[in-house]
Order: C-alpha cells, then sequence, then structure tokens
C-alpha cells in the first residue's frame, strides 16, 4: 500500500470525528479491493483469496463501488457462507460516473480508481454507435481516466469509417483480431485498473476472457435472427490480470448520461485547442453555432486543423444529446 493511500486513510473523507484510544484501529486491518457489487453484498479481493462482506455500520451512507480499496474486519478467510465487515474506503484516485437517464434512474459511479479506459467498438454486428463512443470517450477525458478503443469484430467489417470518425479525437486505437489478442492489447492494461466499456454485443466479455483466461465470464450468445448478443453480463466485474493489474467488465450500456461532464472539463482535455479558447467572448459555448468563436479565427488562421475543431464539437453537442 502506498503512503498516500495512508494518509487517506488516517484523515478519511467526509468524517471528522477526532481520534480517540477506543476508536478501532482499522489501519491493521487488511486492505482489499472491491471486484464485485450485487444487492449490498460485495465481493473484495485480496490478491487471489475472494471474500464477501457487507458495509459495516460505521460507513453510513457512504457508497462502496467496484474499483474501491477497502479495509475489512471479521472472517476474511474468504470460506464458504463467512461475511466480512467493509470498515473503510481509501479517498479514491478517480471515479467514473454516469448520469441518471430513462434506462437507469440513479446516478451511479461505475467504477473508483480506475486509470484506464477500453471503450470497446464493433464494426459491426452490432452496428457501431458512434455517438455513444464519443460520450464514453468525453467521460474518461473529464474524469481523467487515460481512454484508448478497441476495435473488435475486424473480420466482419473495414475500419475505415470507424478510423476517421475516432481521427480528429487523438485516441489510441487498438485493433482485436478474432480468436487472437494483440501484444498492444496487453501492454495497453499491464499493471493498470481498466474498465472496459461500451454497447451490449460489442466484445467486452470475450476480450476480458481473452486477458483473463480463466476469468469465466460469460459471453452473450449470438441470436440467430437478430444477430444481437444477449444481455448476460448484469454487474460491474473485475479480475486480476495474470502479469498485475485489474481489469472490469461493465454490463453493456445503452446510454451513458453526461449532465454531471462540464463542457470546460472536455474542452480542457483538448490541450492543443483549450489555450486558444481564453480569446473566446464571455461564455462562448464552442459550439459551431457560435458567431465568435476563437476556435474560428484559428481555423481561418490555418493554425489549427478544422477536422480538430470538428471533433472538439461533436464531444462538447453530445454532452446535451440523449442516448
Ligand atoms: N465475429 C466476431 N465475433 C465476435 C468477436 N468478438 C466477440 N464476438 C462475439 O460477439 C458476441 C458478443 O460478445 P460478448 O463478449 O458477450 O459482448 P459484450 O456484450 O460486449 O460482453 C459473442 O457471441 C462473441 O463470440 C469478433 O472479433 N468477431
Ligand atoms: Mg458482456
Ligand atoms: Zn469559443
Amino acid at each position: 500500500m502506498k503512503d498516500d493511500e495512508h494518509a487517506a486513510f488516517e484523515r478519511p473523507r467526509g468524517r471528522s470525528r477526532p481520534r480517540t484510544k477506543i476508536r478501532p484501529r482499522y489501519e491493521d486491518a487488511p486492505q482489499g479491493m472491491v471486484v464485485g457489487v450485487d444487492r449490498g453484498r460485495y465481493t473484495v479481493a485480496f490478491d487471489t483469496r475472494i471474500v464477501t462482506a457487507v458495509k459495516a455500520r460505521i460507513l453510513g451512507r457512504h457508497a462502496v463501488v467496484a474499483g474501491d480499496y477497502v479495509r475489512v474486519m471479521g472472517d476474511v478467510s474468504g470460506q464458504d457462507g463467512t461475511l466480512a465487515r467493509i470498515v473503510d474506503v481509501a479517498e479514491r484516485t478517480t471515479q467514473l460516473r454516469r448520469t441518471a437517464d430513462d434506462d437507469d434512474p440513479y446516478e451511479r459511479i461505475i467504477i473508483a480508481n480506475a486509470d484506464r479506459m477500453m471503450i470497446v467498438a464493433a464494426l459491426a454486428d452490432p452496428p457501431p454507435r458512434l455517438g455513444l463512443i464519443d460520450r464514453c470517450l468525453a467521460a474518461a477525458l473529464a474524469a481523467r481516466i487515460d481512454a484508448l478503443v478497441v476495435l473488435t469484430k475486424t473480420d466482419l467489417a473495414a475500419p475505415d469509417d470507424m478510423l476517421s470518425h475516432l481521427e480528429p479525437l487523438h485516441v489510441p486505437v487498438l485493433t482485436m483480431q478474432h480468436g487472437h489478442t494483440p501484444d498492444d492489447v496487453h501492454a495497453a492494461v499491464a499493471g493498470r485498473i481498466s474498465v472496459l466499456v461500451g454497447h451490449s454485443g460489442v466484445g467486452k466479455s470475450t476480450l476480458m476472457n481473452a486477458l483473463v483466461p480463466d476469468s469465466q465470464r460469460t459471453t452473450g450468445a449470438v441470436n440467430p435472427t437478430s444477430g444481437r448478443g444477449r444481455h448476460t453480463t448484469t454487474a460491474v466485474q473485475g479480475r486480476m490480470l495474470p502479469g498485475g493489474g485489474w481489469i472490469f467488465d461493465t454490463p453493456g450500456v445503452r446510454s451513458f448520461g453526461l449532465a454531471h461532464v462540464s463542457a470546460e472539463q472536455i474542452v480542457d482535455s483538448f490541450e492543443d485547442l483549450s489555450p486558444l479558447t481564453s480569446y473566446c467572448p464571455r461564455g462562448c459555448t464552442h459550439l459551431e453555432s457560435e458567431p465568435e468563436c476563437a476556435l474560428d479565427t484559428a481555423v481561418r488562421a490555418g493554425t489549427i486543423a478544422p477536422e480538430r475543431v470538428a471533433g472538439l464539437r461533436r464531444l462538447l453537442a453530445g454532452k446535451y444529446e440523449r442516448s
């Protein structure tokens, strides 16, 4: 465990109760990672040992989510029928959120502490949802999580349209081969805490199984008439990678609400463009409809590529769209 995590433990956020002699010494309690959440039960991994736990009363309404580093007391043997108690949650380095929408009325933290987002996108079957990819990317940029796109089902369609869509966003793109996981995909997750996101049926669980051979993740059988995969993944689930690091599979999302993401966060993540916006009129949204946006001035002057500005505007506009 790192020193700064210790420091985070000493002064848990949102709790100002002074230390007393009778306060239990939670720092001696073993620390694990939450790798699964199911109706108030948490699966906590200590290396390869898996413990089932519930939240201790002391945590009150403090949310515990996948990816959280937690301290656990009680029976941590991991034997069947045992139940431990989560007594502390370490401060999070990142949190990936999605806003409430029609599909899901609750705002959720999808995962804590992830430092890599793998946006999984199929070239066909299901057909690519470019808007959803944009919105996943915007959420990653806002949460300061490194994102990349993994193209799947490259055996079914050519990548040209997808690549030209992604090119202005400067997001790294990796390509899966059917039945084979290229080295750069392994390298992208090695030693990191990664989260797989994307529409249902794009091949997230297949990728998870390829990266963690014994992960026993259920992949959806393709319905021959609709061509769509069944929704077999019900909750976020993490696995330790053989070479170190963690990978979390998520249920397929149909939408990705971005109300919590500010336009400023998106603009800031375009490091080549954000300094230019200081020349914009006050309150400029930087959208295409703005008459005096400094980004247009820069395009006219030839200092930046119009495609790059269009890419930023697409992410900004996506923030206000549904789905
Ligand atoms: N043709 C083809 N099928 C794939 C590929 N990757 C995954 N699939 C299939 O697509 C279906 C959905 O995959 P799954 O991993 O469950 O998708 P998830 O919903 O994103 O987890 C399964 O039947 C997979 O076997 C691929 O690269 N090519
Ligand atoms: Mg799945
Ligand atoms: Zn502007």
